[in-house]
């Protein structure tokens, strides 16, 4: 069993608490690690590492800082399959998807972020009697706070920008999946990268989070997680004028219109809403389906679902593992009963599937799940689940797709469904939401802006916008004789 330190000044140790969190790996049962519940004292001390390593890291160039980043990349390239596992084992998710997705994409954001940040010119804009130069610099020490269902994925994607532009920084992971960013940390320790520039400080929200938010040297929060808790990081770092990002929660739309090539759209729609078992905050929870295709599509929608293999995440052919936590499983069957108060009918899912594995009896496992029969104001239609369960409604016309999409407090994705490209773009530009797919999801450029709005998030991360958030900029202005 893995004893998680905290790893302060390029060091693994225990918070001066004393106190530990079970760390469980939700698809057995099993307790898999004890982790370290920290305090204000600890995130200090990281805060006087961080301090000590600003001047160094921040004098390099942005070219030797650059080379670190492809470094690092090397390093967890090495170890992929270790990730996979460890992510796997953490959160419950398919060791398929671990590796195409979670380790994938956590050595891609150090590599997109070299090549990128490579490519750019400093800005300047010129007068007729003058030149201004926008100069940047590093934030300073910057907080990264991140949830559990893409843990080394979300957490690298804030460390990449926030290293190469200079800063320092502080991690609090998620309390439910610490193993991959102690990996990664002890990945640091192995390519001698320099001590006190990443730290990471584990535990509890308000026992260790909250310290990182309130902190007068933490100059900027990343923060990736629920809209509750975004709630607590905006109140608290809003008076101390930190830059936030807020990158929160969803309730995605799928939208099939008339004319959408049905058998894609199926497939579209099953990956979109089960994908990590519906957790990730871009899932498509809500499918909204013209009434002249939806018969067939929904059947298409259903053998797609049922087709999904659940099972044990260690199991190569696994579609579909567990969800975090057996509290995190209580909280989605939760919304299938309310579900059914509502008026709603389980069209298929549901239940506790039986596995063949006895590995799992103890696991947190509901079956993909398909309501239909939900008015799209039910409160199973607007709050966020963040499970395998999606509901399924069917509009007249476009006008009322767009308002269905646009109804509930969230904004952060959606996909769109048409054989008509130019349909599917104007029709995206009505969605109230940060992003849109016509024809796919989870298609992915890092160049481009990626964020919510209304209840969503605050701001953007990804390609300018991560360097930008992750630093400051100085205008000079030289008059020119
Ligand atoms: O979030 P939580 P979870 C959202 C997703 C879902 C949630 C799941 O929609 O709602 O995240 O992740 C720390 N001070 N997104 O349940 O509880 C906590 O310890 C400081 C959206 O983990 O909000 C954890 O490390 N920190 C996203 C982190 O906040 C505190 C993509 C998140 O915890 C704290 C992925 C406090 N008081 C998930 N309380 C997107 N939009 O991209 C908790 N934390």
């Amino acid at each position: 069993m893995d004893e998680i330190k905290n790893f302060i000044d390029g060091e693994f140790l225990l918070s001066t608490s004393g106190q530990y969190i079970d760390d469980i790996n939700p698809a057995t049962g099993e307790l898999i690690g004890k982790i370290t519940n920290s305090n204000a004292q600890d995130v200090q001390n990281a805060v006087d590492a961080a301090s000590s390593a600003l001047q160094s890291w921040s004098s390099l160039t942005i070219k030797e800082r650059i080379t670190w980043l492809d470094k690092i990349a090397d390093a967890l390239e090495s170890k992929k399959e270790l990730i996979a596992q460890t992510e796997s084992r953490d959160t419950g998710k398919p060791i398929s998807l671990a590796r195409r997705v979670d380790a994938n994409r956590s050595i891609t954001n150090f590599r997109f972020f070299a090549e990128f940040t490579a490519k750019q010119n400093d800005m300047q804009f010129d007068m007729d009697d003058a030149i201004n130069y926008v100069h940047r610099k590093p934030v300073g020490i910057v907080g990264l706070i991140t949830p559990w269902n893409l843990p080394l994925y979300l957490l690298t994607w804030k460390i990449a920008p926030a290293l190469v532009m200079g800063n320092t920084i502080i991690a609090k992971p998620s309390e439910l999946t610490p193993l991959t960013a102690n990996l990664f940390a002890s990945t640091l320790q192995e390519i001698g990268f320099p001590k006190g520039v990443f730290n990471i400080v584990h535990g509890l929200g308000p026992n260790a989070g909250q310290p990182i938010l309130e902190h007068p040297k933490i100059k900027a929060i990343s923060f990736t997680g629920g809209t509750q808790t975004g709630r607590i990081v905006a109140k608290t770092a809003a008076p101390l004028f930190k830059k936030l990002s807020l990158e929160l929660g969803g309730k995605n739309a799928t939208i099939i219109l008339d004319d959408a090539d049905l058998h894609a759209a199926a497939k579209g729609a099953a990956k979109a809403g089960f994908t990590n078992s519906g957790q990730v905050c871009l899932c498509g929870s809500r499918i909204l389906v013209d009434a002249s295709v939806a018969t067939e599509f929904t059947e298409l929608l259903l053998n797609e679902v049922r087709a999904m293999k659940q099972g044990d995440p260690q199991n190569e052919d696994t579609e579909i593992g567990s969800v975090i936590s057996i509290q995190h499983l209580e909280k989605v069957e939760s919304y299938v009963e309310l579900a059914k108060q509502e008026g709603g009918t389980i069209l298929t899912g549901g239940k506790r599937p039986s596995l063949s594995s006895s590995n799992n009896s103890n696991g947190a496992f509901l079956e993909p799940t398909v309501i239909g029969g939900l008015d799209i104001n039910s409160r199973t239609a607007t709050e966020e689940i963040f499970g395998p369960v999606v509901t399924l409604h069917t509009f007249e016309n476009q006008d009322q797709a767009i308002e269905m999409a646009n109804s509930t407090e969230y904004g952060l994705a959606g996909s769109v469904w048409t054989r008509n490209l130019e349909r599917g773009r104007e029709f995206s530009q009505q969605i109230e939401t940060g992003i849109m797919w016509v024809n796919t999801w989870l298609h992915r450029d890092l160049r481009t802006p990626f964020g919510g709005v209304k209840n969503s998030g605050v701001g953007r991360e990804g390609g300018q916008w991560s360097l930008s958030f992750f630093s400051e900029m100085t205008n000079i202005c030289v008059k020119q004789d």
